[in-house]
């Protein structure tokens, strides 16, 4: 899964595509490099963030999707049924919601409704307050409990099983400890018999790990080992910004594999 954020401010890439023929660019590069869907997202859920309104999340991510115009694989990255309801309308197949539901009463309905495929992500608090001293007693056994929860609460709403996948949100209330740990007891997640997703791409724990402790994202080997160890323990699908790099780390972990 390719990223492609159309925010002047997410915290990797914020700007870089902003601008909607340089973000239809990006997409269509990154399938050609290997994604298999790209996640265009029109608000910031770095630590700290405020989030935007549905106005201008639909001002940011509508272009880009009429530019596209139902000619590649799209996830939406949105918690928000209006701008979820349009991406979908424009041949969206994907509502990637880091809320997992929690967000917007009305996200459940318009999944079900349009059978779109649905990803849910665990979050502790919100993007603003996620980082102040993130506590678990065990952080992989609490999140796929908050996974479970979620994705019988999404099945009760309409939205088929074999549709979901579940992710545990790297970086999204973890300590960088707490983050490794949920790659290294994937399956704990994985027993929760749906597909992972693993968002691990340029996360400031990478930083932290190779020795910057102000990192406030982290090097494009770190991330590409992440891809790796997630793949081997598991993980269907991986949210990367270097598509390429991350093809072709897979690529030799498929052949050493296969
Ligand atoms: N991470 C980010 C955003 N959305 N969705 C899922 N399912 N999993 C993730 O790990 C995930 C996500 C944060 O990355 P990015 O989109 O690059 O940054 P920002 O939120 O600052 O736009």
């Amino acid at each position: 899964m390719g990223v492609v954020n159309v925010t002047p401010d997410s915290f990797s890439d914020g700007g870089v595509t902003l601008r909607a023929e340089d973000a239809i660019a990006t997409a269509r590069r990154m399938v050609a490099e290997g994604a298999a869907i790209v996640d265009v997202g029109g608000e910031s859920t770095r630590p700290g963030s405020e989030g935007v309104s549905p106005d201008e999340e639909l001002r940011r991510v509508v272009p880009v999707l009429e530019g596209l115009a139902g000619e590649l694989p799209v996830s939406i990255d949105t918690s928000k049924a209006e701008v979820a309801r349009r991406a979908l309308a424009l041949g969206a197949e994907l509502v990637n919601d880091v809320t997992a539901l929690r967000g917007d009463p009305e996200l459940a309905e318009v999944v079900a409704e349009t059978g779109a495929y649905l990803c849910l992500m665990h979050m502790l608090g919100t993007p603003r307050t996620m980082q102040a001293d993130p506590r678990y007693e065990d952080v992989a056994a609490e999140v796929a409990a908050f996974l479970e929860e979620r994705l019988s609460f999404a099945v009760a709403a309409g939205v088929p099983e074999e549709r979901i996948c579940l992710d545990p949100g790297i970086g999204f209330g973890k300590t960088v400890e707490q983050n490794f740990e949920l790659v290294r007891r994937l399956d704990v997640l994985l027993a929760l018999g749906r597909p992972v997703v693993v968002g691990f791409s340029r996360k400031s724990s990478l930083g932290h790990i190779v020795g910057d402790e102000d990192a406030t994202t982290g090097p494009l080997a770190a991330g590409l080992a992440a891809a790796v160890t997630a793949y081997e323990r598991g993980a269907t699908i991986l949210r990367v910004h270097d598509v390429r790099e991350t093809a072709e780390a897979l690529a030799v972990a498929q052949a050493v594999g296969a």
